[in-house]
């Protein structure tokens, strides 16, 4: 049966903000619903306070593949509540109609061939309205990244700032909204750092991950 073209674009759609950043994932006041004043969508490298009539009131949530949102109970990202990275059609009653922030990022990776990915952006096949799954299996390639780091394990950067930052997440923000960042790591498993200055790799056993912020 052949999807009608209205519906495939919807689907896109939900795929692509009008920005031309990708959606990370859709908060819903009520049910999945497709009214708009009951959806916000919150982009991919992105942290969002929720105003008015989306404070607590989120009950259902929609992830977009190989995206993580975190949710918070208190404005400005205070007091975590829990991570997610698949669709929650009703929260319960833990969670229901009790987030006020929320943080939201996608992996930024080819999941197809690079150059697979690569052929179908020259193609145009990544803001093609036709074609929702190509982006998801080819964000890196597609562009719709903050930034893009390399992951490289065992490694760490021997300059790095004092701040300790609790997430993968809080850090990859930190580092995406400075440009004088150039990536940041994982300290063996207790809390991430950013990088100081221009990366200078050092490798310990502990098993750091360095994610070093492409040009
Ligand atoms: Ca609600």
């Amino acid at each position: 049966m052949e999807v009608p073209f209205y519906t495939l674009i919807v689907a896109s759609l939900s795929v692509i903000g009008v920005s031309g950043q990708e959606h990370c994932a859709k908060l819903y006041r009520h049910g999945f619903s497709t009214v708009r004043a009951d959806v916000l969508f919150v982009y991919s490298g992105t942290k969002v306070d929720l105003k008015a009539a989306f404070n607590n009131a989120v009950s259902s949530i929609k992830i977009q593949p190989g995206c993580t949102l975190m949710a918070y109970k208190q404005s400005n990202y205070g007091e975590f509540m829990f991570k997610a990275t698949s669709d929650m059609s009703e929260l319960d009653s833990t969670d229901n109609d009790k987030i006020s922030s929320v943080k939201c990022f996608c992996e930024c990776t080819n999941k197809m061939q690079d150059s697979l990915c690569i052929q179908w952006k020259n193609s145009g096949f990544c803001t093609n309205a036709k074609l929702p799954f190509v982006v998801p299996n080819c964000r890196k390639a597609c562009g719709f990244c903050v930034n893009v780091y390399e992951r490289i394990e065992g490694k760490y950067c021997s300059a790095y700032r004092t701040k300790h930052y609790g997430t993968d997440i809080d850090a990859k923000l930190a580092c995406d909204q400075d440009s004088e960042c150039h990536g940041y790591f994982d300290n063996c498993g207790t809390y991430f750092l950013l990088c100081d200055g221009p990366i200078s790799e050092k490798t310990h056993s502990c098993g750091p991950i360095l994610y070093r912020k492409e040009a």
